[in-house]
């Protein structure tokens, strides 16, 4: 298959997709003349023409630039009428092959329509600039049913009626890549939740504003994203009874990044989380003061990308908004001041330097306003900031002696030191915010939960970071896959319903190569973790070593290696892989939060000690060090209890696509495109749901609703006979329908059918017989 030519520069992981689809969209559909087709010119690229002549292996093709070219018939794809150029659902297309598909959603976008459906999936092409599609009125009409094209409110009013109906949790599942637009997507689906759920109470409005301080502290401008969120985030937002908002709840799947490195060290072109310059340019001249804040240029660690504004993005004007969303969740000033006052502590952290004296073997602090400023912030004594930031007390025998650190001993403590008060301070204000939201507990009604995880990233150099987001994204496919695909027919078949299987790309082996003890990627990084004299690049070697058997992963030199995701390929780069994994805390930093007399560094220190108890036989560095979970295993738990809580729900997708690399509006880019519609099977799914049956019904619970209508009936008569006998009556054509052991299976509108003529009976406006004898006529 390699050899063949058709399938030019297609990724390695969408090969078997991509023969499946077109051979099968060719197949038993001889290429007549005048047909409409797709010629394929290069690689992915198709252009729309006209057959004018076939012999069986060569076409003449007119082009529609007026040209005429032969090309091999296997180079030809059949196109959809022009009648179908702008349905709202893949699934309607006559021919469902990738540059039809394409092409359709491709119109759309050039109107301006940027929701289509594949099947039960609700696709979502980034604008890039605001659209007029949403708002009160447009609400409205999607509220009374007036509107009923793909929409992101469409979905929210689907899971929003469900749960009203049948009772039962719901969520909104939005996958993309970095940069497609899932957080926008999510707080359209918040906003169309809140305004259906609204009571007039001030519950809905600080639930939208909670994406403003989240944001602002989660959310940073990346080479992908100028508004790159860099933690997952799960909002379940609650409804009573009476289908009004009552309260709301956030779960974070944040050690990815927030204890990572964006804190303390970035890549050019790239910037810190959004607070650090919306406080340094936002903040009033009061607390501007009280916080010595400096313009950001004057900070280290944010000077060094070269980075320190987004295009059309005003952070003072961000800054200002975000203390209006603090007030209006209801924290308080002074916590919101005290929560500045770690921003700019962890600002001066980064200025604070060293000079190395004594032949290299002693360092000492520059005693500067940076270390003046962080211990003032932090409310501790600055001699004993200095001295957390460059001795280590170690044990000689009975005694405890006094040793100075080296330079990079004192910067990893430092920054060390800076993370850890920034990671705290952002659980300190989920905590917070979900406290203020927290429903009443009376409450017995249901929720409809929102996730929205990082997007897949393949970037220039690949890290920690990116390796735990393109894993949960590796799991969150899988949940996608089964849920949609295997699942679905999993049942038909065990149901024993007559099925053409759709083959779909199973991701499970790349999640092996994660997760498989005792040689898995994650098993591997935790035991090379706990081993005080590993490196980086043992780490590297060891990965060779036992993985490169599997296809999903590739050795490189130095120690770099290579996973082949879903998504695409991705160089990694294991340098700081370890310690970003350890994320070490020293307990002599621990102690030195306990001292602070602020109330924050305090509320930060003893929830470590509670939770992880001292391991001073840690040598990573010397020094005792608290032992905790690692943070690849602790992301990975996180990650699993949200998908168990999806998983107890009702589920809605919506997966957005990114149409160029430059995040600019206007710009339709098809192979960008193509890429992501092959990434997440979306015409897999399409597959499934033109061919396959949408409605689905027990056989007892089609018997009570339809019963009433079937005049007499015999009682010895069984479930299964019975449902046939009504089916028949119905005048239902057989081909629309399928019977399986325990339910029946519908295609797509046969419900309406009879729910049509139920309703009519039901009101007496048309007689049993009458109706069934029309029918069969
Ligand atoms: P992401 O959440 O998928 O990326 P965002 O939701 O942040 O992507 O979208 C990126 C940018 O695209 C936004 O900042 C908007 O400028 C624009 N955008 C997206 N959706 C819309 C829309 N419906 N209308 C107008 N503009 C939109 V990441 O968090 O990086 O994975 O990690
Ligand atoms: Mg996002």
């Amino acid at each position: 298959d390699e050899g063949n030519p058709k399938l030019g520069h297609v990724a390695p992981g969408s090969v078997s997709r991509f023969r499946e689809l077109t051979a099968d969209d060719a197949m038993g559909r001889p290429m007549k003349k005048k047909l409409r087709v797709w010629c394929r010119r290069h690689d992915d690229h198709w252009e729309s023409g006209q057959i004018k002549s076939n012999s069986g292996e060569k076409a003449l093709v007119l082009l529609l630039d007026g040209s005429a070219v032969t090309v091999p018939t296997q180079d030809l794809l059949p196109a959809n009428p022009h009648i179908l150029d702008e349905v709202d659902d893949l699934a309607q297309l006559s021919y469902l092959n990738e540059p039809s598909v394409l092409h359709n959603l491709q119109y759309r976008y050039s109107q301006d329509i940027i929701y289509s459906k594949a099947g039960p999936v609700l696709l979502a092409v980034n604008p890039f600039k605001s659209v007029q599609m949403y708002g009160d009125d447009i609400v409205t009409a999607y509220r009374k049913n007036l509107l009923d094209s793909p929409h992101v409110y469409a979905t929210a009013d689907a899971a929003y009626k469900a749960m009203i109906a049948d009772e039962e949790n719901q969520s909104i599942i939005i996958s993309g890549e970095s940069g497609a637009g899932k957080t926008e997507t999510a707080k359209i689906a918040m906003q169309y939740l809140a305004a259906l759920g609204g009571g007039g109470d001030v519950i809905e409005s600080k639930i939208m504003q909670t994406s403003c301080i989240l944001e602002a502290f989660g959310n940073a401008k990346t080479a992908r994203n100028n508004n790159s969120s860099r933690f997952g985030k799960l909002i379940e937002i609650h409804f009573s009874a009476a289908g009004k908002i009552c309260g709301a709840k956030i779960q974070t799947c944040k050690h990815a990044s927030n204890g990572q490195s964006r804190v303390i060290q970035l890549a050019p072109g790239e910037r810190s989380y959004h607070i650090f310059y919306q406080l340094c340019s936002g903040a009033p001249s009061g607390l501007r003061g009280r916080l010595r804040l400096r313009v950001a240029s004057e900070y280290n660690y944010l000077n060094q990308s070269e980075c320190l504004e987004i295009p059309n993005i005003d952070d003072a004007q961000k800054f200002h908004d975000l203390m209006g969303a603090l007030d209006s969740i209801r924290i308080c000033k002074e916590d919101q001041e005290h929560a500045f006052e770690m921003v700019a502590a962890v600002l001066w952290l980064g200025n604070i330097s060293f000079l190395v004296t004594d032949n290299q073997k002693h360092i000492e602090v520059v005693s500067d306003e940076a270390v003046t400023n962080a211990a003032a912030l932090m409310g501790c004594i600055e001699q004993d900031l200095i001295l957390t930031l460059s001795t280590r007390r170690v044990r000689a025998g009975k005694d405890e002696v006094t040793k100075s650190l080296t330079l990079e001993q004192a910067i990893a403590t430092r920054d060390a030191l800076a993370k850890f008060i920034y990671v705290s301070l952002f659980d300190w204000l989920v905590e917070k915010i979900n406290l203020s939201l927290s429903k009443g507990k009376d409450n017995m009604g249901c929720s409809v939960s929102i996730l929205d995880m990082c997007g897949f990233e393949s970037l220039k150099k690949n890290s920690f970071e990116q390796f735990c987001i393109n894993y949960a994204n590796e799991r969150l496919q899988q949940h996608l896959n089964q849920h949609l695909v295997k699942h679905e027919q999993e049942e038909y078949e065990l149901d024993g319903i007559d099925w053409k299987k759709v083959d779909f790309e199973d991701n499970q082996e790349c999640i092996d190569l994660f997760e498989k003890k005792p040689i898995g990627l994650m098993p591997i990084l935790d035991e090379l973790s706990n081993l005080p004299k590993a490196t980086d690049l043992t780490f590297s070697a060891k990965l060779k070593h036992h993985l490169s058997n599997n296809p999903c992963f590739q050795g490189e030199r130095g120690g770099t290696f290579r996973i082949r995701h879903h998504a695409g390929e991705v160089l990694y780069d294991t340098e700081k892989f370890l310690e970003k994994n350890r994320d070490p805390i020293h307990s002599e930093i621990i102690e030195l939060l306990a001292s602070c007399t602020g109330r924050l560094p305090q509320s930060f220190a003893p929830q470590l000690k509670q939770s992880q108890s001292l391991d001073s036989a840690s040598v990573q560095s010397g020094m005792p060090v608290c032992k905790k979970q690692s943070v690849a295993t602790a992301f990975k738990g996180q990650l699993v209890k949200l998908i168990q809580h999806l998983e107890s729900t009702k589920q809605y997708f919506i997966c957005c696509i990114r149409p160029n690399s430059k995040q600019i509006p206007g710009a339709f880019e098809k192979d960008i495109a193509l890429e992501q519609l092959r990434c997440c099977g979306i015409l897999q799914v399409v597959r499934i749901s033109k061919s396959g049956y949408p409605a689905q019904m027990t056989h007892q619970e089609f018997i009570r609703r339809y019963v009433s209508l079937l005049g007499e009936t015999k009682d010895c008569q069984d479930p299964l006979s019975l449902s046939i006998a009504i089916l028949q009556k119905f005048g239902i054509l057989p081909e629309m329908y399928q019977v399986g052991y325990t339910k029946l299976y519908f295609r797509k509108g046969q419900i309406d059918v009879l729910e049509d003529v139920r309703k009519q009976v039901v009101q007496g406006t048309l007689e049993v017989q009458k109706c069934f004898n029309g029918r069969h006529a």
